[in-house]
């Protein structure tokens, strides 16, 4: 384990439903600290980027309409393990199976409206983290 760097994004629905608050407590109180955050409306191009691992599935089309709804934060996250530690505090995808007690399975409304983002792995936190923030 060591400390590492994350890229969280807090989705359309999450600042719609005006829990940015709720959830960075989550974070916080698992001991991650948010060392840079911006608050921005992604463009069309902004979210086919950034999802383009996903630009042959059936719901991307979707997916970017989505991103692209209203303000979004996107924030790094910081501490031990903070790339799967914020995956566990997300939870699952589907927030039908998402574990008790997780973001997703107290805030989403469907496997695509669920709420945030995190990074997966080492790799995508890296770019992900260049991607937003340079
Ligand atoms: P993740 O966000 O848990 O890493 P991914 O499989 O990387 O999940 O999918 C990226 C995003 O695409 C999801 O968070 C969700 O918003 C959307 N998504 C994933 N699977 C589906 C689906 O089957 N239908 C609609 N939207 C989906
Ligand atoms: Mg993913």
């Amino acid at each position: 384990m060591s400390i590492e760097r994350t890229l969280s994004i807090i989705k359309p629905d999450g600042v719609r439903k005006k829990i940015i608050g709720e959830i960075n407590k989550r974070f916080e109180d698992a001991g991650l600290a948010i060392v840079n955050a911006k608050m921005m409306q992604l463009s069309k191009s902004d979210a086919e980027g950034f999802y383009a691992i996903h630009k042959d599935r059936s719901f991307f089309n979707d997916l970017v309409a989505y991103m692209t709804s209203g303000l979004v934060m996107v924030q790094i996250l910081e501490g031990e393990n903070a790339i799967q530690l914020n995956r566990r505090i997300m939870g699952a995808t589907n927030p039908a199976e998402a574990a008790d007690g997780t973001i997703r399975s107290d805030f989403a409304s469907s496997i695509e409206e669920n709420v945030v983002h995190g990074s997966d792995g080492p790799e995508t936190a890296k770019a992900e983290i260049e991607y937003f923030f340079g």
